[in-house]
């Protein structure tokens, strides 16, 4: 069962590298940007929980984007059976994110919600830290392969998730992106949910 799962998960990363139009609309600029929506995707709805009220975006001088909030933190528990915590499945099992899946009222116009697991498929890298009961837990990725196991260190004095990654120049036609387009969204988002404070940092 252990190399079955594991070879659903590659077969999953395989999918969406193959063809990632069908996840993420295309590997232009729009493409390119929609990683960051899909992130910030989860980090709003952990706001419209309740648990959450601050997301910070931030551009760094690598190419990589960042994005923080403070919510409860992506669950890190271990799974009995599979010995993997919910946070390495939730980064790297792909879910269907379908029509007819409970996520369908999230976009009317666009792309369903697809997962965190569909951007770290399409980043060279990507490092998640959760701060979570007292705690900070750590993992990083490779085109979507775990590199490391989760690492957990005392001291957390927060709670929260931060996500950074770097798309993957194998993938996007250019993996620039842009202060104007992130800027001009996380303005409509800011409108659109009113309490919730976004900022953006380049
Ligand atoms: C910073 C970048 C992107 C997120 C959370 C918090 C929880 C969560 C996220 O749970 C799994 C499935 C349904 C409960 C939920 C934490 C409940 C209790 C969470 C993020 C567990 C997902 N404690 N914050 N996911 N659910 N922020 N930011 O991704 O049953 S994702």
């Amino acid at each position: 069962e252990y190399s079955a799962r594991n070879i659903r998960v590659l077969e999953g990363l395989e999918a969406v590298r193959k063809r990632p139009g069908m996840y993420i609309g295309g590997t232009g600029l729009a493409g390119l940007h929609h990683l960051v929506w899909e992130i910030v995707d989860n980090s709003i709805d952990e706001a419209l929980a309740g648990h959450a009220s601050t997301i910070h975006v931030n551009m760094h001088d690598d190419g990589s984007v960042s994005v923080l909030d403070d919510g409860r933190g992506i669950p890190t528990d271990i799974h009995e059976q599979t010995g993997k915590s919910a946070l390495e499945v939730i980064l790297t099992v792909l879910h269907s994110g379908g029509k007819f899946d409970k996520n369908s009222y999230k976009y009317s116009g666009g792309l369903h919600g697809v997962g965190i697991s569909v951007v770290n498929a399409l980043s060279e890298w990507l490092e998640v830290t959760v701060w979570r009961d007292g705690s900070v837990f750590q993992q990083s990725f490779k085109r979507g392969v775990a590199v490391s196991e989760m690492t957990v260190s005392e001291g957390a004095d927060r709670t929260g998730t931060k996500i950074r990654f770097k798309p993957d120049a194998e993938i996007f036609e250019s993996i620039e992106f842009s202060f104007d387009i992130l800027s001009k969204r996380l303005r409509e988002l800011a409108f659109l949910n009113k309490g919730i404070k976004l900022s953006l940092t380049d």
